[in-house]
């Protein structure tokens, strides 16, 4: 069924993945960003910031939007530099799309993160319901938003659903300003014929999943039948773990000669505070997800995408 669907930060790693899926399956799209995007095939590009709520009331009543992506926000590393600037972007930006959808009546799908948890919390495996306390303000915002989302749920009919991503892994819209990034950036130097310097330590095992795993797993949400969403701050959500020496490892399967060197900065500590592996059973008995890629198949992909797009 075709849907009006805005989305908010379409320009970034999930959001251009995810445009182009709701392109192909048919959804009326109204992308924005802080810069206007570009995307071909969708019904408008429009440049809108999050935190100007009246921009974003008369962007979503105009185009009689029917479900809000809300993607817009500022990742992990990046959020340190600036936290007060992370908190307004990740809070201020969400409470304006939650009573945007309240008032105009949308669902609505905005990101989590396994960021939500922090070293107090059980490492391995971690269960979706265990002790948060988050140590980047990324993190914080996550918890908050999460709770903001059940709010407007319980107090108001507001259709909220989410995930807790780990790090997600694309060959087209890289990351940017997250822990995680080595995983996307590792596999474009391995094809640029590059050596690659990893912040992290080579034994820094987190949670990752492949971007189609990701958007899948995000279109399945939202199709599923309401009375199915059992959770409504966010599902866990995972596809596979490993290191910096894992992925170097299955890489030198293509390239032989790869090499990697360490350069470990302030995020080694940021993942040394994240789950190693996270319990996804909820997502897989409330609406059946189930991922596809491991970290063969992940890399199979990438190389063969990346050797076409670079
Ligand atoms: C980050 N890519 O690194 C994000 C993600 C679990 C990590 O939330 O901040």
């Amino acid at each position: 069924m075709s849907r009006r669907v805005f989305v908010t930060g379409a320009s970034g790693q999930i959001g251009s993945n995810l445009i182009q899926q709701l392109v192909k399956s048919n959804q009326q799209v109204i992308a924005s960003d802080l810069t206007q995007p570009t995307f071909k095939n969708t019904i408008k590009n429009l440049p809108v910031n999050v935190l100007e709520k009246d921009v974003l009331q008369q962007a979503v009543s105009e185009n009689d939007v029917d479900v809000i992506y809300h993607l817009a926000a500022i990742l992990s590393a990046k959020g340190e530099k600036n936290p007060q600037q992370a908190w307004d972007v990740n809070m201020k930006g969400l409470l304006n799309i939650l009573d945007v959808a309240k008032e105009c009546n949308c669902k609505v799908f905005w990101p989590s993160s396994i960021a939500v948890f922090g070293s107090e919390s059980q490492r391995q495996f971690t269960p979706q319901n265990t002790v948060m306390q988050p140590e980047t303000i990324y993190g914080i915002s996550k918890v908050a938003g999460e709770l903001w989302c059940k709010y407007y749920f319980d107090k108001f009919g507001v259709d909220t659903r989410s995930v807790r991503f780990p790090g997600l892994i694309s060959w087209k819209g890289e990351p940017g300003g997250g822990t995680t990034d080595y995983a996307n950036e590792i596999y474009f130097s391995a094809v640029r014929n590059e050596n690659y310097t990893c912040f992290l330590k080579d034994d820094a095992y987190l949670p990752m999943l492949y971007m189609d795993d990701a958007i899948r797993g995000i279109i399945e949400l939202m199709n599923a039948p309401a009375e199915q969403i059992s959770v409504k701050t966010s599902y866990n959500l995972s596809g596979m773990s490993f290191s910096p020496k894992d992925v170097w490892k299955e890489i030198q399967n293509y390239y032989p000669d790869f090499q990697i060197n360490y350069d470990i900065d302030f995020r080694q500590q940021i993942a040394e505070s994240w789950p190693a592996s996270v319990d996804d059973q909820l997502a897989r008995d409330d609406w059946g997800w189930q991922p596809e890629f491991d970290l063969q198949s992940m890399t199979k992909e990438m190389i063969s995408k990346l050797k076409n797009r670079l």
